[in-house]
């Protein structure tokens, strides 16, 4: 049987459309099963709600991990996204290890920072560990301010040129990672897209620039690459599905204002199972 099956890792954001409330309804939809570890929960995301709860289950998720394995249970892929502590960075390697298939993925979104900044609650120590985990990665998703956080560069706003992001791709490269995709990459004002980053070779996705920023995107475009990914699309084609439809998700979420925190992802979803499923 050649069905995929993913594991992915990361926070459930009771409500804010992010991290595992996209990724389970994603890569579900594009077919593939998807089991989860949740590494908190919060009753929202923090990005632009205050006073949120926050539950960190570091103590569980090795035990979660060490249950799968005495049950034979295997995964063909290891997705991790927004992690609660640093410790946990340790944790997901033990996990991956004891519950990969041999020549499994570890796809690793390093998920803790954007527009510059870190998100509410990281340190530069995080983000260092996060680089540690980004160097096993066989593809690793950062955005560019994360790839500028693990690499020691200084992040930039606005337009870049290819020498800034053809070298940022050999930093993040020479962290260990086997392939990079790289988002948010612009060169010019209305054009958005990635750097994928593999053998030493670069190719870019671009597709139209919308006016505002989303959040939540990262964890969309994330969700879609993998699904995408396992159910037999290249990297290339991957990345390129998952840009399509984060651009459309946002579109539809055009015009309502009372949406700050989030996007319509929803109503793509009937679009990527079309597109996943047409080859
Ligand atoms: O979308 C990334 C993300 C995931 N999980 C939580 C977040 C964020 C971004 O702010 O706060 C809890």
């Amino acid at each position: 049987m050649s069905d995929k099956r993913v594991l992915t890792i990361q926070d459930i954001s009771c409500v804010g459309q992010c991290s595992l409330t996209v990724a389970l309804p994603i890569i579900s939809a594009c077919g593939v099963e998807t089991a989860i570890l949740p590494s908190a929960v919060l009753s929202t995301h923090t990005g632009g709600f205050s006073g949120y709860t926050f539950r960190d289950l570091s103590g569980d998720m090795l035990a979660i991990g060490s249950h799968w394995k005495k049950e034979g249970i295997r995964f063909d892929a290891v997705y991790t996204g927004y992690l609660g502590s640093i410790d946990q960075i340790g944790y997901v390697q033990t996990i991956m290890e004891e519950t990969l298939v041999p020549g499994g993925l570890r796809i690793v979104d390093p998920a803790m920072a954007d527009h510059g900044r870190l998100y509410c609650g990281f340190t530069e120590e995080f983000a260092h560990r996060m680089a540690d985990l980004c160097g096993i990665a066989d593809i690793a998703l950062p955005n560019i301010t994360e790839a500028c956080l693990m690499t020691g560069t200084p992040y930039e706003a606005g337009l870049k040129d290819e020498a800034y992001i053809e070298a940022l791709l050999d930093k993040i490269s020479a962290l260990g990672a086997k392939c990079v995709v790289l988002k948010g990459v612009s060169y010019e004002p209305d054009r958005l897209g990635v750097a994928v980053r593999r053998d030493g070779k670069t190719s870019c996705y671009f597709h139209e620039k919308l006016a505002k920023n989303s959040h939540g995107t990262g964890d969309i475009y994330a969700s879609a690459f993998v699904g995408a990914l396992m159910q037999g699309y290249g990297v290339c084609e991957s990345a390129a599905i998952a840009a399509d439809f984060t651009v459309e998700s946002m579109k539809k979420t055009i015009g309502d204002e009372s949406h700050w925190y989030g996007v319509k992802f929803e109503k793509a979803l009937p679009g990527l199972v079309r597109r996943v499923n047409q080859g």
